[in-house]
This record gives C-alpha cells, structure tokens and sequence, in this order.
C-alpha cells in the first residue's frame, strides 16, 4: 500500500540475550515475507564517534562516565535521519539496541545496591559482568513500566527458533499498526 510507514522495532535486554541473533533472523523473515526490513544496530561502531565507543567497551581506552553517555547519545543521534528517512520510505527497522540501552547501562552504574559476584561466563568487554548485568536489567524493568512504549516482554531462555516465532509475530502486528498512525517523535 503506497505512503505506508515502516515500524521501528527495537530489541532491548542485556548482554547475551540473543538481540543480534534475533534481529537478524527477523529481517531475513520479514524480507522473505516481502517486507521491506532493515537492521540497525545502537551503538553502531563503524563511525568516528563509533570507534570511540568500540574501543572503551574493548577496555583499549578510558573516558569518562558522563562524556562516555554522550558519545553513546551522539552515535544515535548520527543515525537520526537515516531512521526517519527509511522509516518515512515505508522500510521497518530492527535496532539492535538504542536508547533504552543508553538509559538501563548508564543508569547501572549509579545502581549499587546488588552485591559484586564472580565474573560469569561473558565475554571480555567492559560492562559484560553478572552483577553490572543484574543492575541493567532491574534499569530495564524501570523503564518497561512506561505503557505508553508498547513493551513486549520475550522470555529469552527459549529456543532460538520458537523466540523468533514470537518476534517476528508481534512484530507483523507491530508494523500493521505502525501504518495506522503517523511518525511521531523518536524516543532517542
Ligand atoms: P553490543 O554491541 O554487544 O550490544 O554492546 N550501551 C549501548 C550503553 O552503555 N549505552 C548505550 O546507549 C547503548 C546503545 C550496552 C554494546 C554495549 O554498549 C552498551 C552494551
Ligand atoms: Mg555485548
């Protein structure tokens, strides 16, 4: 149908909980579908600001807390108009990450009420630790009592194959209603 928006669906949790894996097998779902679908993923590091951003999670570099906050807002911010642009052109997009992340990560670190535990069995970046992760998520449940974001809670331990049923489900809903109402603002 001509002047349909595209949806913008965003894959938020914490580290391991299979947002890429997802995102991917939901693009490849909807194209396959003939939708037009994207992925866009926050941070994206292949820009200057995003190199930035790559090498302080690699651990390579030091910045400062709140500079580290704005580095991860300008590097959505970059991505701005893209998102308006596809979304206007009637293409979905799947964000790896945006800024709910920006939110739930930042808001962690002044978060010191769980005890530090062992290392778990993530990887080496900077923030993949089980008791920074435990702090993330309780950010995220903050954020998901906000209604008016049409949260959609997916239980992550399932497997691969039936998550992305349940993904690529709501998010034909998402896109049937998303051409219902016009672009507002972007949550950024
Ligand atoms: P991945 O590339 O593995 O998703 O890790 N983050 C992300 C923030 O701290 N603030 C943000 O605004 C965003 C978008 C989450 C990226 C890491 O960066 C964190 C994990
Ligand atoms: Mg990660």
């Amino acid at each position: 149908m001509a002047g349909r928006r595209g949806a913008l669906i965003v894959l938020e949790g914490v580290d391991r909980a299979g947002k890429s894996t997802q995102g991917r097998r939901l693009v490849d779902a909807l194209c396959d579908a003939g939708f037009r679908a994207e992925l866009l993923r926050c941070p994206e590091r292949s820009t200057e600001i995003g190199k930035l951003l790559s090498s302080y999670l690699e651990k390579k570099s030091e910045l400062e807390d709140h500079a580290v906050h704005l580095l991860f807002s300008a590097n959505r911010w970059e991505q701005v108009p893209l998102i308006k642009e596809k979304l206007s052109q009637g293409v979905t997009l799947v964000m790896d990450r945006y800024a709910f992340s920006g939110v739930a990560y930042t808001g962690a670190k002044k978060l010191r009420s769980v005890e530090a535990s062992a290392r778990g069995e993530f990887g080496h970046e900077r923030y993949e630790k089980k008791a920074f992760q435990e702090r993330v998520l309780q950010c995220f449940q903050q954020l998901m009592r906000d209604e008016t974001l049409n949260w959609k809670v997916i239980d992550a331990s399932k497997s691969i194959e039936d998550v992305h049923e349940e993904i690529r489900a709501l998010s034909e809903e998402a896109m049937e209603s998303a051409a219902q109402r016009p672009l507002g603002e972007l949550w950024k």
